[in-house]
This record gives structure tokens, C-alpha cells and sequence, in this order.
């Protein structure tokens, strides 16, 4: 049986696949060893984070949240399938025109690979091994395919079967059918097999149980229980680090050499210097149970956490350094190429700012900015929370605009108060009587000193606070509902420590941070 002109098509667009499939895997795997930042798919990836729009990148963050990620890969990855095929069906008229097609587009993967802030000039490499294994995996498919090359006695597009009465091999077209499905499956497992290999070196666990940390100098007093075991359904007092929100650009976890890691302090200072992480970790270390958000989380949403942080008060550092007159943002770098500004008074206040090295008693984990990172009580991360931290410069807003500057982002990023209910769950139903209204409420510098709940448009009711983690700590509260049939809107607000009420204005993530009541809805009947 001859293939008609469709499984014709289909067969080149599946070589044309297949070959960028296995180029791709391969890519990854040789990236492993070279950075894993230069995988084709993930250079792509992160080369379209840092390009894309802010308000794309916030509907995107709004929408799949920390899925975003891999709608992002999968997007890369469905883009470049399409363009693949196309190559394919190229191949069927002009192989050779194909075979250039495949290494422009791995020319692109190795553009966007050593285009990253961090690349080194290796970063070309899997690329260059994606083109060589593209082209082989396509001629080699090509050769087993039916009926390839086409008979050129016609010169117009139309086929008739005819056409493919002599099979280029001499091969009969059902064995050649065969033995083409035979080579394509394995290519796919073979990329299969290659790509996953390459994801697991990438993602293989380094370092962060070599370190040992010496006690902090300042330790800070217990913490109180929480509400944990009395409000069901709060969040917990204390985010196990297992559970603590991530939000980074960053598509693989910088793996950090705590061995030659090294932080560098300089810029506008008399005295520049650098420290060895057994430097950092020698000088003396404080311990402070602080609340981090993010400036992109909606009213309501999950992206904060709460947790003990262990490490050396930035003060300490710039005080060694020194720091000239007319300084006004300390910029931060992180070995992944994040520039993060933080305000200078932030960092030199009595706030207690810190280079961080631990989290919940245990070295930061790779995820969280292993081996050290900068953590700002009372600003939102993407201003004062540079993982993978490598180095602070001393400088001005005029003269140094940092990643998130140059996307118009604010730069204060000062945490608004705010308010969430954790329980009950909206939309959900409920049988009348008392129903425990509960959640958190954080406003880190200025404390919370209030939480009111209103349902429907009754009066505002005070709520019960959690115990007191201090002023950089989000607050349990609860309230007990005596909640009657019927739908009910229930809305949460909180006073900080100031006395001034969160503000009912609505706000978007950005570009300072959203604002509002959390309200939800609750069916009891
Ligand atoms: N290197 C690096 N550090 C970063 C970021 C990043 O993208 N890269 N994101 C920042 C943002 S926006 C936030 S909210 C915090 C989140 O820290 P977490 O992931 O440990 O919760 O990290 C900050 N530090
Ligand atoms: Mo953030």
C-alpha cells in the first residue's frame, strides 16, 4: 500500500518533531553538566519571563500562580513542536533547506543561553549538541521514511500516487512503514529517557546538609503556640520551610558551591570587602521570626509565609564598609542574575535586615536561596529578599535600576496591612449554628493591633488575636460565628499596630502591592 499524500504530510512533521525532540533532551542532558540554565527549553523559557510584558507577566502569575512555570515550558515547548513540523514539511521538497532550519533553531537556544546575565561562553554547548543530534535524528528518519525523496518528475505540488510507485531504498513501502515507525518510537523513547535523565542531574539535591551553622550570638525567645491546634483550618503559626511559598524567575534552582561561594560588599563604600561563607557565618548572627510576602500576591492570596531566620544584620556588613554619603538603594546580585534594590534606611534601621543562611533551625534550601540570602522585615521580596545572594553594592536609584525597577515596579515596596480568612472556605456550605471564622493578618514593621470581622453589612465584630510574634510577624485571629441559614458575604479587616485601618481601597498586585478587604462567600443551610 502506498501512503497517501496525508500520511505523507504527517510523516515528515513527525520527523520534523522528533529530531527536535531528541535535540532538545539532548540539550538538557549535556546542560546538566555544562550550567542547567543553558538547556535549550530553559534558556528559551527564562529568556521569555525577562521579556515579557509586566501586566502579561501578572495575569499570568494571577492565573496559574505557581503553575505559571510550567505553562510557561509547555508553551516553549508546543511553539517549538509547531515550528518543528514545519521543518519537517520542509524536508520533503528541500532537505537540506530543513537540515539549516533545525540549526537556526537551535542558534536561537544558544543566543538565549549565552545572553543570560550568568552565562559563561560553555553555555553554547547544548545547543550546539541539540543542532548536531537535530540534523542526525532527521536525516536518519528521513532515510527510513516511505516513499522520501519524493520522485521530482512533477513540478507542481499535486502528487499522484504514481509518484511513489519506486521507493528511493527499494525497500517495499510496508516493511519501509515499518521499520520508519520503528526508528520514530525509538527516538521518542530515546528522548524520553535522555530528557528525564538530564532533569533528574539537573535537579539532584546539593549542599545544604554539608553546612554547619554555629549559634546565633542574639537568639530570639520561643515563640508562642499559635492557634494552630485550636482553630481548624487556620494556617499555621509557623510555615514549615517544606511549605513556604517560592516565587522566583529563576526555571531551574541555582545550585550554589558553598565552598567557593563568596558575598561581595562594595560600590560607594571607604572599606570594599568579601567573606567566605565561614566568614559570613563567624560574625556575630541574630535569629528573628519575620513574615515575607509577595508584592504579586492578590488579596487573599497564598504567597506569604512566616518562619525563623537566622543570620548576619546587614548593618553589621555596610558599617564594615562603610558607606559614603549619598547612597540611597543597596543593590543586590544573586548567581542567577537577579538585581533586587532595597532603600538604604531599610537596611541600616533598627529593622534588623539580614544576610540570611537559615530558616526554621536548617541551612536555607536550595529553593529558598541556599547558600544565603537577604531578608527585609517590612518590605515585600522582590525588594529586599535577593536569594542566591552574591553581592551588595552601594549606590543610587539614579544610577543603578535594578530587574524589577526596570519593569516599573515600585521601588519602596513597603508591606501593606492586610487581612485574609483562612476559614471557612469560600463557596463552600456549611449547617447553621457556630461556625469559626478564622485566618491571619500581617502589616510587618508596624504589627497588628486589631481584627474586625463584618458579615453581610452588619456591624464589624472584633475578632480574638493569636499570641504576639512581634511586629514583623503575620497574626492568627478567629472569631466564632453564630451563622443563620442563607448565603453571607464575610469580610475581614485589620488596624495596625499605628491604629491606622487597611485601607477598603481596591488595588492590584501592581505595582506596590495590593489592597482591599478579603471577603468570600458561604453557603449555610
Ligand atoms: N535571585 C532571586 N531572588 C529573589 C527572587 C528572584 O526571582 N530571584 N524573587 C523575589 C521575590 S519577588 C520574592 S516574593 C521572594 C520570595 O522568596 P521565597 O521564594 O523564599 O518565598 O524572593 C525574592 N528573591
Ligand atoms: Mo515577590
Amino acid at each position: 500500500m502506498q501512503p497517501t499524500t496525508k500520511t505523507q504530510r504527517l510523516g515528515y512533521a513527525v520527523c520534523g518533531l522528533l529530531a527536535a525532540l531528541t535535540g532538545m533532551a539532548v540539550g538538557h542532558l549535556v546542560a546538566a553538566f555544562v550550567d542547567p540554565a543553558s538547556s535549550p527549553v530553559l534558556a528559551v523559557g527564562s529568556t521569555v519571563i525577562d521579556a515579557t510584558p509586566t501586566p502579561v507577566k501578572e495575569w499570568a502569575v494571577r492565573s496559574f500562580g505557581t503553575a505559571d512555570k510550567a505553562v510557561l515550558l509547555s508553551s516553549v515547548a508546543v511553539v517549538t513542536a509547531l515550528a518543528a513540523m514545519a521543518i519537517g514539511l520542509v524536508a520533503r521538497r528541500r532537505q537540506g533547506l530543513a537540515g539549516v532550519l533545525v540549526v537556526a533553531l537551535a542558534a536561537l537556544a544558544g543566543l538565549a543561553a549565552i545572553l543570560r546575565p550568568t552565562a559563561s561562553p560553555a553555555d553554547v554547548i547544548p545547543a550546539f549538541a541539540a543542532a548536531v543530534v537535530g540534523i542526525g535524528v532527521l536525516n536518519g528518519l528521513l532515510r527510513l521514511l516511505p516513499g522520501h525523496p519524493p520522485a521530482t518528475t512533477s513540478t507542481h505540488d499535486h502528487e499522484s500516487p504514481l509518484d511513489h510507485s519506486a521507493q528511493a531504498d527499494g525497500v517495499p513501502s510496508t516493511t519501509g512503514r515499518r521499520t520508519f515507525l520503528v526508528g520514530a518510537a525509538g527516538a521518542t523513547v530515546g528522548a524520553a529517557a535522555v530528557g528525564a535523565l538530564g532533569q533528574r542531574l539537573a535537579a539532584a539535591p546539593t549542599l545544604p546538609a554539608s553546612v554547619s551553622l554555629p549559634a546565633p550570638a542574639s537568639a530570639a525567645p520561643a515563640l508562642p503556640t499559635g492557634l494552630d491546634g485550636k482553630v481548624k483550618g487556620i494556617t499555621k503559626f509557623v510555615t514549615d520551610p517544606k511549605d513556604f511559598y517560592r516565587v522566583d524567575t529563576a526555571l531551574v534552582i541555582p545550585r550554589v558551591d558553598v565552598a567557593s561561594w563568596k558575598l561581595e560588599i562594595g560600590g560607594e563604600v571607604e572599606r570594599p570587602f568579601s567573606l567566605t561563607f565561614d566568614e559570613l557565618v563567624k560574625m556575630p548572627m541574630v535569629e528573628r521570626d519575620i513574615t515575607l510576602n509577595c508584592v504579586s500576591n492578590e488579596v487573599g492570596g497564598p504567597y506569604i509565609s512566616s518562619t525563623r531566620w537566622q543570620g548576619v544584620l546587614v548593618r553589621d556588613l555596610l558599617k564594615r564598609a562603610g558607606v559614603k554619603q549619598g547612597v540611597d538603594q543597596i543593590f543586590s546580585e544573586s548567581t542567577d542574575g537577579m538585581t533586587i534594590s532595597t532603600p538604604i534606611e531599610a537596611l541600616t534601621d533598627d529593622r534588623d535586615a539580614m544576610v540570611a543562611v537559615a530558616m526554621g533551625g536548617q541551612p536555607l534550601p536550595a529553593r529558598h536561596g541556599f547558600p544565603a540570602r537577604l531578608v527585609t522585615p517590612g518590605l515585600y521580596g522582590f525588594v529586599g529578599a535577593t536569594k542566591w545572594l552574591t553581592k551588595l553594592t552601594a549606590t543610587t536609584y539614579a544610577k543603578d535600576k535594578a530587574y524589577w525597577t526596570q519593569r516599573d515596579w515600585a521601588t519602596d515596596g513597603r508591606v501593606k496591612t492586610q487581612a485574609r480568612i483562612d476559614t471557612p472556605r469560600g463557596l463552600a456550605t456549611y449547617a447553621p449554628g457556630t461556625i469559626v471564622v478564622g485566618g491571619v493578618a500581617w502589616a510587618q514593621g508596624r504589627g497588628i493591633e486589631e481584627v474586625e470581622v463584618q458579615v453581610d453589612k452588619g456591624p464589624w465584630q472584633k475578632a480574638t488575636l493569636g499570641p504576639d510574634g512581634g511586629t514583623d510577624y503575620w497574626r492568627q485571629w478567629y472569631w466564632a460565628w453564630d451563622a443563620k441559614s442563607g448565603r453571607h458575604d464575610i469580610t475581614v479587616r485589620a488596624t495596625d499596630g499605628t491604629g491606622t485601618v487597611q485601607t477598603a481601597e481596591r488595588a492590584d498586585p501592581f505595582p506596590g502591592g495590593a489592597s482591599g478587604y478579603h471577603s468570600i462567600v458561604v453557603i449555610v443551610s
